[in-house]
């Protein structure tokens, strides 16, 4: 028996303005390339779960309608899906199931809508697959394959439980990263979040032997991994991961991961991070106006009471070397026309390093969606491929959307020119040639193998 995983793989934008901007760009050029090439680790994780009596094909697809050739040696096709590239999965899908064979989709996306996604396949897994797939496939062999899985309660799962995703099926020379997720969910409910908590409305966390056993397989198939962790939020527990930390540091690794504002009240954090091979991390600042924060987090409007820190915070967390990328969303109701002057300010007096600016957009499954259908602010309603974060599918409150793409079209301009780009990554080099928390480790790194970056 044969498998087909299949991947769509790349980045989506409908927004041609933005398109064709963004290729005369440098940074974005850049930025775009680092992270387009990432591979599926849902499907790697389902392949590590396949018996191995089955034989599993790993593949990717950019662009279904330029795909010339689709393999039809397969009993089963495995496709996972976010939102935006969901259409062109269904065709995916509607091709094989068209030919006899049987589609199983899984993924955030089918999660929030089964019932959409179900008819252009077989089977529709809801929910993490590390439960269902096994289940799934024993019913398949027995051929009593189900319309749906479901997993109850939601986000059962135990990480520690979690197999070492099969990274020995990539070719590492086309990849700039791998990933590896070290937790899943967010103690925090940010309005418009459509990540892992979808899946988990807990938090979780992976064990440090569980993490490190999947960097080491990685370092099997590349020995000088860049990693990225496909975190919502890591360091949630910081007991945790300065225990992981430690284990890094041996691991002589160079990585990136997504957080929140508050690893900078820990120095010890901020110095384990340093050491184990932190480049970057990417923070959602999401806007430079406290009046904006309020009430984007749910649980306890955290995001709120962090605004007044968030300068020295950036300053911290950077003079240890480790590079923020701040993310500001636009089209937030306070959002006014000014917003996006008051962006660039920010971003030039903070000295942030990177900067990541996306639309407000509402995904399936997520509270913002079921706030702005209600109140008919939803351009076209299940337009999935405008969930790219590039694309306008919301009608702002207080500007008109030609504002919103006018003043985000001004900002990316200014941000990402080549002017500007180095200018921030001048002003970082700069602040580490004084920085007594960056020092200590550019001298041990050289005398011992840490990578620069
Ligand atoms: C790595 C990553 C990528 C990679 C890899 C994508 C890929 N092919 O897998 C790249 C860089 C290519 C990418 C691109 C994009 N991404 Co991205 N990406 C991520 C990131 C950082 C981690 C995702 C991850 O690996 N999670 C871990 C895996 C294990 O979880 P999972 O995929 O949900 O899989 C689990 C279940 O869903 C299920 N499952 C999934 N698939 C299947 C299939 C079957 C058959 C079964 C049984 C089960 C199953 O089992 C898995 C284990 O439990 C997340 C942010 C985050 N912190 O999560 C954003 C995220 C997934 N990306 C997002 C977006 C918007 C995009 C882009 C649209 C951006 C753009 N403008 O182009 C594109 C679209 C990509 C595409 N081609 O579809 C959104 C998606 C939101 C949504 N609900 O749709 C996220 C959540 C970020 C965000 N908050 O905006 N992305």
């Amino acid at each position: 028996m044969k498998i087909g995983l299949i991947a769509m793989s790349g980045i989506r934008t409908h927004n041609e303005e933005l398109a064709r901007l963004g290729l005369t760009l440098p940074a974005f050029v850049e930025r775009g390339k680092v992270i387009a090439s990432l591979p599926s680790l849902s499907l790697l994780t389902l392949a590590a779960l396949t018996p191995e009596r089955i034989e599993v094909e790993y593949r990717e697809i950019a662009d279904i309608r330029a795909e010339t050739f689709l393999p039809d040696d397969y009993d089963l096709v495995a496709i996972s899906s976010y939102s935006a590239q969901i259409f062109e999965a269904y065709e995916l899908a509607d091709q094989y199931q068209e030919k006899n064979i049987p589609v199983v989709m899984g993924g955030l996306h089918v999660t929030a809508l089964p019932e959409e996604a179900k008819q252009h396949c077989a089977s529709v897994v809801v929910g993490e697959g590390e439960v269902l797939w096994p289940h799934l496939l024993s019913d398949f062999e027995q051929g009593d394959l189900k319309p749906y899985y479901l997993q109850s309660p939601p986000g059962s799962y135990d990480l520690a439980d979690a197999p070492i995703p099969r990274f020995d099926l990539l070719d590492p020379n086309i990849y700039n990263r791998l990933t590896v997720q070290t937790s899943r969910g967010c103690p925090w409910r940010c309005e418009f979040c459509a990540s892992s908590i979808l899946l988990s409305p807990r938090y979780k966390i992976k064990p440090v032997s569980k993490v490190v056993a999947e960097i080491r397989a990685i370092k099997d198939v590349w020995h000088r991994p860049f990693i990225e962790f496909a975190d919502d939020n890591t360091f949630v527990n910081h007991a945790h991961y300065k225990e992981l930390l430690r284990a890094l540091v041996k691991e002589k690794i160079r990585w990136f991961t997504e957080t929140d504002i508050s690893v900078a009240n820990d120095d010890e954090l901020l110095g384990l991070m340093r050491d184990s091979g932190c480049k970057q991390i990417l923070i959602g600042l999401e806007s430079p106006r406290k009046a904006n924060l309020n009430n984007i987090e749910l649980n306890a409007n955290w995001k709120m009471k962090q605004f007044d820190g968030y300068r020295e915070a950036i300053a911290k967390i950077q003079s240890y070397g480790i590079t923020v990328d701040g993310c500001f969303v636009f089209g937030l109701d306070g959002d006014t026309p000014e917003i996006f002057e008051e962006v660039y300010d920010f971003v030039k007096d903070s000295g942030l390093y990177e900067v990541q600016i996306t639309f407000l957009t509402v995904y399936p499954g997520t509270p913002l969606y079921h706030r702005l259908k209600q109140a008919g602010r939803i351009i076209r309603d299940e337009a999935w491929e405008l969930c790219t974060n590039l694309d306008i599918n919301i009608v702002p409150k207080n500007m008109t959307t030609q504002e919103l793409q006018r003043g985000f079209l001004w900002l990316t301009e200014n941000l990402f020119s080549e002017q500007t780009t180095s200018r921030r990554r001048r002003a970082f080099k700069q602040m580490l040639k004084t920085s007594p928390n960056f020092s200590r480790i550019a001298q041990q790194a050289k005398e011992s193998t840490l990578i620069q970056m």
